[in-house]
């Protein structure tokens, strides 16, 4: 579905003003905006740069599509690096709509590079959501 209802729109707004808190390649460390702490982020580029989603623990994305964070689209099958700093562990999926492949990000867990040790996950993720697989 392409367009949500208003009142769908409405419940999610505070969580999109945190999904779309984007940042240039230059501005990417380990001290990315204050939105940023204590969240689970995806970044385009390995060792954590590139641009970057920042997901609260209780927020889920079921189509990585729809954000347009990247000048050249959405961060949907772009994700090379993660960090999970929430105090819950997140599941990260292949497909959207929370299906295909996937594997639990344990909290408090990065990866610095998704092509280690197998590149099969690198620029591949497609939705998240907060708990295990
Ligand atoms: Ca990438």
């Amino acid at each position: 579905m392409l367009v949500r209802s208003a009142a769908a729109a409405l419940a999610v707004g505070a969580a999109a003003a945190l999904a779309l808190n984007v940042s240039p390649a230059s501005a990417a460390s380990a001290a990315t905006a204050a939105s940023c702490e204590n969240a689970f982020v995806l970044y385009d580029n390995v060792n954590y740069s590139g641009t970057h989603l920042c997901f609260a623990s209780w927020e889920s994305e079921s189509d990585l599509g729809k954000i347009a964070a990247l000048p050249s689209g959405s961060i949907q099958d772009k994700t090379s690096s993660v960090k999970n700093d929430t105090d819950t562990a997140f599941c990260l999926f292949v497909d959207n709509n929370y299906s295909g492949d996937r594997f639990t990000l344990d909290a408090h867990t990065w990866i610095a590079d998704m092509r280690v040790p197998n590149p099969y996950w690198n620029d591949k993720i497609s939705s998240i959501r907060p708990g295990a697989c």
